[in-house]
């Protein structure tokens, strides 16, 4: 059975996945302890191992590494998780292309601003709540007659497109904006409400209203962020901060995340 550790900030939705997927097979997955995002992935023995400095990121008992939160995800899932025939596992890449290429750039674009981690844009925000819409709707149409995304059980699929949907539905996806989503929703509520994924993620909460764009608030956050040391957006403000005169911000819808 695979084990090993795994480096990761708190609340990391690309960690959960591993973390729930060993909550199904059972593999031992111990988190780093006195991970400091920024300190501990920068540093010569991390880039040793990992030599992107990114997370999360995990090391196998046997020696290995691996980074990739999906591919994490699947050394330590059990064959259930994984698709059980070839047929299964070549969907279950598929949604992991689908979560990371269609769901992510949406997401962050819409979220981030709002949380004040982001500059925010009226006509970017406009933009990704239409990309947001067309893969919901795509989604829906999926699950009109399906109970998880590939085959009759849940799979990596289900949990690498639940966690990478996470931020929508915690902070914007109201329940008027869900509404013509239900298949999803359904879904959704199946896989966060899984004891396995409760174990790791805790109660999950629909979001009851769109978090708003509020200037002051951003300024404070941003404040705030800076000046703690393990705030959990912290990652996100170095990263942007950084990146800020470069593609992103050149192209805001391009494939940034
Ligand atoms: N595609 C990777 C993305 C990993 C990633 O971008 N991690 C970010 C934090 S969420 C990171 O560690 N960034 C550090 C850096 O870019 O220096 C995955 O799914 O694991």
């Amino acid at each position: 059975m695979a084990s090993g550790t795994l480096y990761t900030y708190p609340e990391n939705f690309r960690a959960y996945k591993a973390l729930i997927a060993a909550q199904y097979s059972g593999a031992q997955v111990k988190i780093a302890e006195n991970f400091v995002f920024g300190e501990t992935n920068k540093s010569e023995g991390f880039l040793k191992k990992f030599p992107l400095g990114k997370v999360p990121a995990f090391e196998c008992k046997d020696g290995k590494y691996l980074t990739e939160s999906n591919a994490i995800a699947y050394y330590v899932a059990n064959e259930q998780l994984r698709g059980k025939t070839e047929a299964e596992r070549a969907e279950v890449i598929q949604w992991f292309g689908f979560a990371d290429s269609e769901i992510l750039p949406a997401s962050c674009a819409w979220v981030f601003p709002l949380l004040g981690i982001m500059p925010y844009s009226k006509q970017l925000i406009e933009h990704a709540k239409e990309d947001v819409g067309k893969v919901l709707t795509a989604l829906n149409a999926h699950l009109l007659s399906k109970t998880y995304l590939v085959g009759e059980r849940i799979t990596l699929a289900d949990i690498s497109v639940a966690m990478t949907l996470l931020h929508l539905y915690q902070y914007v996806l109201e329940p008027k904006l869900r509404q013509p989503y239900q298949n999803v929703n359904r879904w959704f509520q199946t896989i966060v409400y899984q004891p396995e994924t409760v174990k790791v993620i805790g109660t999950f909460k629909l979001a009851d209203n769109t978090l708003e764009y509020d200037p002051k608030k951003f300024a404070q956050q941003q404040g705030k962020i800076h000046q703690m040391k393990n705030h959990p957006f912290k990652h996100w403000v170095t990263l942007f901060g950084q990146r800020q005169s470069t593609r992103f911000w050149k192209n805001p819808r391009n494939e940034f995340f």
